[in-house]
């Protein structure tokens, strides 16, 4: 009598593993399929829009209380019609916040006056104090890192509208192909450029290998300013030379150096005394002289802010060595070839 209940205890331990066995798998199952979800969805994302599929690691926050490196800049609101200086485009000095030919229109949102640089443990930001705000434009920050003259790297902020750090509109370009600069880094050259700036885009409103490389807002101070920030990990030295740059459709990767790109007949000037006045094809445009951070400038660095080294004294205008005699023009400290 006792075989029968053995029988059914087994057949009642049978069924209960079968039933774990069964419910094990049907138990994990809504799991193997929330993973394989997004698998499936993946080719779907990429014809959403660029910002909608970003997931972000890491933003920037509020800037370190100290500054690292600071460039002052000419205050072109101070004159009508003409800068009060700063503006030598052969030797990539660019001081235009004014609208070409007629100059009466003055952009106070294009006119830098104070360049400054932060950083701390993740991160370098560019905060640009401007004369006054205005129509949304475009704003970089240029890095020579291997202190040639010739720009590696500019990350670019086009529109930024809100106080808020966002990607949107942000690049980083590369000059893979160490061409900016042309024969003479920062110089003008003899003849117009033909190559291609910076032409490698890294980074592009958070699409890039890192979505989270560089953001850029609105100074959140209430003051008329644009801030960037950008990873420290994007640069490979700790010791470089950097520039900023506000304007419009001159702030052009392709374009750089733009003293390259127009000889200063093109370009024409935007100081009362020179010959090329007013300026032309290159309007709406400013930038700042270049600043050391991480070592001591020996003074002959190209677009080396005055002051930088005991040897430097960039305000001082003297005739490059590449630059004949005969066509060095003091008064607008340019080296011209006619024709
Ligand atoms: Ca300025
Ligand atoms: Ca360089
Ligand atoms: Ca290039
Ligand atoms: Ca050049």
């Amino acid at each position: 009598m006792k075989r029968p209940k053995l029988n059914q205890t087994l057949f009642l331990c049978l069924l209960f593993v079968l039933l774990a066995a069964c419910a094990g798998p049907a138990a994990e199952a809504p799991v193997e399929n929330a993973a394989e979800a997004p698998v499936v969805q993946a080719p779907e994302a990429t014809s959403v829009p660029a910002e909608a599929g970003i997931t972000h690691l890491t933003k920037p926050s509020d800037l370190p209380a100290e500054s690292i490196s600071q460039a002052s800049d000419h205050d072109s609101s101070k004159t009508p019609l003409a800068a009060t200086g700063g503006d030598f485009l052969t030797r990539g000095r660019i001081e235009r916040p004014f609208n070409a030919n007629s100059m009466d229109t003055y952009f106070p949102e294009l006119d830098i006056l104070i360049a400054t640089l932060y950083m701390d443990e993740e991160w370098i930001y560019l905060d640009l104090t401007l004369a006054g705000s205005g129509t949304a434009a475009n704003y970089a920050l240029e890095f020579d890192t291997d202190r040639d003259g010739r720009g590696d790297f500019l990350v670019i902020s086009q529109g930024a509208a809100s106080t808020e750090w966002s990607v949107s509109g942000v690049q980083v370009w590369q000059d893979a192909d160490k061409s900016v600069g042309g024969i003479t880094p920062v110089l003008s050259d003899k003849s117009k450029a033909s190559h291609n700036g910076f032409e490698s885009l890294l980074f592009d409103a958070g699409q890039g290998d890192d979505t989270d490389l560089a953001w850029s807002r609105l100074n959140p101070n209430g003051t008329a300013g644009v801030q960037l920030a950008v990873k420290k990990s994007l640069l490979t030295s700790d010791a470089f030379l950097w520039g900023s740059w506000a304007g419009r459709s001159a702030i052009n990767p392709a374009l750089f150096d733009l003293s390259d790109s127009y000889t200063i007949e093109e370009a024409g000037s935007a100081l009362a005394d020179s010959i090329f006045y007013p300026i032309k094809q290159l309007s709406e445009v400013d930038n700042t002289c270049r600043q050391p951070v991480g070592f001591t400038a020996s003074g002959g660095e190209y677009g080396l802010c005055p002051g930088c080294a005991p040897s430097n004294d960039s305000d001082s205008c003297t005739r490059p060595l590449d630059c004949p005699e005969g066509n060095w023009l003091q008064s607008d400290c340019a080296c011209v070839y006619p024709g």
